[in-house]
């Protein structure tokens, strides 16, 4: 007895206190000025998916979304949209609110920056921290002259480091040196108890990369920072002194508190703050201002610290940076017409890991949504569905125990929720994904392997009976643990089984034989319908909007190209024409003639016998009269051209990728 009790207890996961708490996840509140795009919609989906992953598991959860809308940059865009700020406002917010519309985002609250909710709030946490004291008795908030280097497109001073050729690296303008007088708040006199919150974990960062990140500011000696802006007009005006605004960071930061009541409703933000587990979702792009302002503002207003600041990957486009003027972006409206909501939110969460970074190939997406999607999981609703209704009348048959390998399915489908459960409390939410499809896979191997068609034909409708009963026990509890994820296709799916939302529940996924033996199955369509390969439909729609933006080639048009190594065996000048060679050039296994542009940088004697790389698949051209069957690559700047040449010995002929 004393054993068991000691064993139960070694079982309680670490942080079980927490899970019985309410759950409370935040996205960043985005920017109004831009449109959404798929980074946005990545933290959205992640956080719906943790809300409705908790709700499945019985928690109460609460999740925020929402805009930040104050700042000059807004101020700029409305102006050159010649409507007012709110206008402008009020207009883009819905692109936003359209976007996570078609993702199925289930938010439980939606927060403006430009609310009169919100402006209490942060009138209220300004004031908690004007009237702190540290323990020397001096003020946390203190008026002084601040002299900096300020991009308006980042809306934020820059360091002299953070410039490269004087320009803000991501908008590629320089920025303007203004002076102004702002408040200030002592971060310098939190970053010692900051630290020792973070290293011990208090305040989790995640991943371990990004905590070490944070460490890594705090050891710099982080100056402190304006909470804020006299030249900034489009804002909250401060209570107490209405010649600033709120600095934008202090008033977007705020809606994590005045969302959940924190200037209105105390019984709401004791349930949703103070007695809840909050979770923060970004990038990397504001870790400062989450990891350090923020949990430094609330300890100054005696608030209470977020549990967990999750950072998840950031992801480039076809290897460039998503932004508003430059890059390729993705917009996930796009992507819904393409693979629907689910299909998207699968998608996307399954690219990478949820906390490494990434770059995002539209390409890829219709091969893996066939690949796990169509094929995996749709082909196994379908083929089983249809068995049932072919060989039972559309009645769920009977289970049937004897099965060669039913016994290691079984296991594997009564692990999954559990496990599934245990990845999204540690965010691994790539894991919980993937192992979900593991089981559909699983599934139909053991259909295959049990080949029903033969037992349908030999009459072994027991046998036949048990392989459809599971197939359908393991669709069930596949469409509990991926219902966060896609929800309406999993409501589908259930629909095939005869499932309505009572049993959505992850209790109820984690027993086998759940299913009445009896229940209506039956399909029309597929749940997922097969996507025409990229091959056929060359750009997918998707594509066709990154690539028209910047011009850029996939890597399948790239990789027409025929290039290889070739060696210059004799070289002439072309009559007539000064900038021209005639080259005679090996490339191993057979000999050609190319006329090359490079005369003025290589004279005959210096490319002969030079090894260099040729494009051997051009359309033959006549130069001058004279033919031409390639073309050498070279690099060339202003009136400097070098060729481009192997460094290191490699075979004539060899293939340049
Ligand atoms: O920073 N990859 O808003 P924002 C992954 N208003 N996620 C990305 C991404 C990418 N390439 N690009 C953006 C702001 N995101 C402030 C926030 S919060 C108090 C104020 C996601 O519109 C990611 O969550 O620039 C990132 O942190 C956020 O969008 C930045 O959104």
């Amino acid at each position: 007895m004393i054993t068991l009790t000691a064993v139960r207890l070694n079982l309680i996961p670490r942080g079980a206190d927490k899970l019985s708490k309410p759950f409370y996840v935040t996205t960043p509140i985005y920017y109004v000025n831009d449109k959404p795009h798929i980074g946005h919609a990545y933290t959205t989906i992640a956080a719906d998916l943790l809300a409705r992953f908790h709700r499945l598991a019985g928690r109460e959860s609460f999740f925020l979304t929402g805009t930040d809308e104050h700042g000059s940059k807004v101020a700029e865009a409305a102006a050159e949209a010649g409507v007012s700020e709110i206008e402008f406002c009020d207009k883009t917010v819905e692109t936003f609110k359209e976007a996570w519309k078609n993702l199925e985002i289930d938010y439980d609250y939606f927060i403006r920056t430009t609310s009169q909710r919100h402006e209490k709030a942060v009138w209220k946490i300004l004031d908690a921290m004007r009237a702190a004291r540290l323990e020397d008795g001096r003020e946390v908030v203190y008026s002084d002259y601040y002299e900096g280097l300020y991009c308006t497109g980042c809306e934020k001073f820059l360091t002299e480091k953070e410039l490269v050729d004087g320009e803000c690296p991501d908008h590629r303008k320089v920025p303007e040196k203004l002076r102004e007088k702002n408040y200030f708040f002592r971060l310098s006199a939190y970053l010692p108890v900051l630290k020792q919150k973070i290293e011990s974990d208090e305040l989790k960062i995640l991943p371990e990369e990004r905590k070490r990140e944070v460490l890594g500011l705090i050891d710099q000696d982080l100056p402190d920072f304006s909470l804020s802006r006299e030249r900034v007009k489009w804002g909250i005006p401060l209570s107490f002194d209405d010649s600033q605004v709120a600095y934008v960071w202090v008033d977007a930061l705020s809606n994590y508190i005045s969302a959940i009541g924190y200037g209105d409703d105390p019984a709401q933000f004791d349930k949703w703050w103070t007695n809840a587990e909050v979770v923060h979702l970004m990038a990397k792009d504001i870790l400062k201002f989450h990891c350090l302002y923020w949990p430094a503002m609330l300890m100054a207003a005696g608030l209470k610290l977020p549990d967990t600041l999750f950072l998840h990957g950031f992801f480039t486009v076809d290897g460039q940076k998503m932004s508003k003027s430059l890059g390729a972006r993705i917009d996930p409206n796009d992507m819904v017409a393409e693979f629907g909501p689910d299909g998207t939110r699968y998608l996307l969460l399954t690219q990478y890991p949820f906390g490494i970074d990434g770059d995002i190939q539209a390409s890829r997406f219709i091969s893996q949504y066939n690949s796990d999607l169509a094929n995996d999981l749709g082909n196994l609703v379908s083929r089983v569905a249809k068995m049932v209704m072919v060989n039972f009348d559309g009645r769920l048959p009977q289970p049937y125990n004897g099965l060669e390998g039913l016994q290691e399915l079984m296991e594997q489908a009564e692990r999954l929720p559990n496990a599934a459960h245990e990845h999204i409390n540690h965010f691994r939410i790539g894991q919980a994904i993937g192992d979900a499809i593991t089981m559909v896979r699983a599934a139909n191997k053991f259909f295959n392997d049990r080949a029903p068609w033969n037992l349908a034909r030999e009459g072994r409708t027991e046998e036949l009976g048990g392989v459809l009963y599971a197939c359908c026990e393991i669709l069930r509890i596949v469409s509990v643990v991926l219902y966060p994820v896609m929800p309406s296709k999993m409501r589908e799916l259930r629909k095939v089984l005869s499932l309505d939302d009572d049993t959505l529940t992850l209790v109820n996924a984690r027993e086998f034989f759940n299913l009445q033996p009896g229940a209506k199955i039956s399909i029309n369509e597929p749940i997922f319908p097969r996507l025409k390969p990229s091959k056929e439909q060359k750009t997918t729609e998707t594509e066709k909007k990154t690539k028209s933006a910047d011009n850029l080639l996939d890597i399948s048009e790239f990789a027409r190209a025929d290039m290889r190594v070739a060696k210059v065996l004799t070289a002439e000048p072309v009559e007539g024409a000064d900038k021209l060679l005639k080259l005679q050039v090996d490339l191993g296994n057979h000999k050609r003639q190319i006329v090359a542009g490079v005369a003025r940088h290589y004279s005959p004697e210096k490319i002969t016998g030079m090894n260099i790389i040729v494009v051997t698949n051009l359309k033959p051209a006549t130069i001058r009269g004279v033919e031409s069957n390639g073309m050498l690559l070279a690099a060339s700047k202003g009136s400097k051209l070098v060729l481009l040449v192997p460094d290191g010995d490699l075979p004539l002929g060899a293939r340049v990728s």
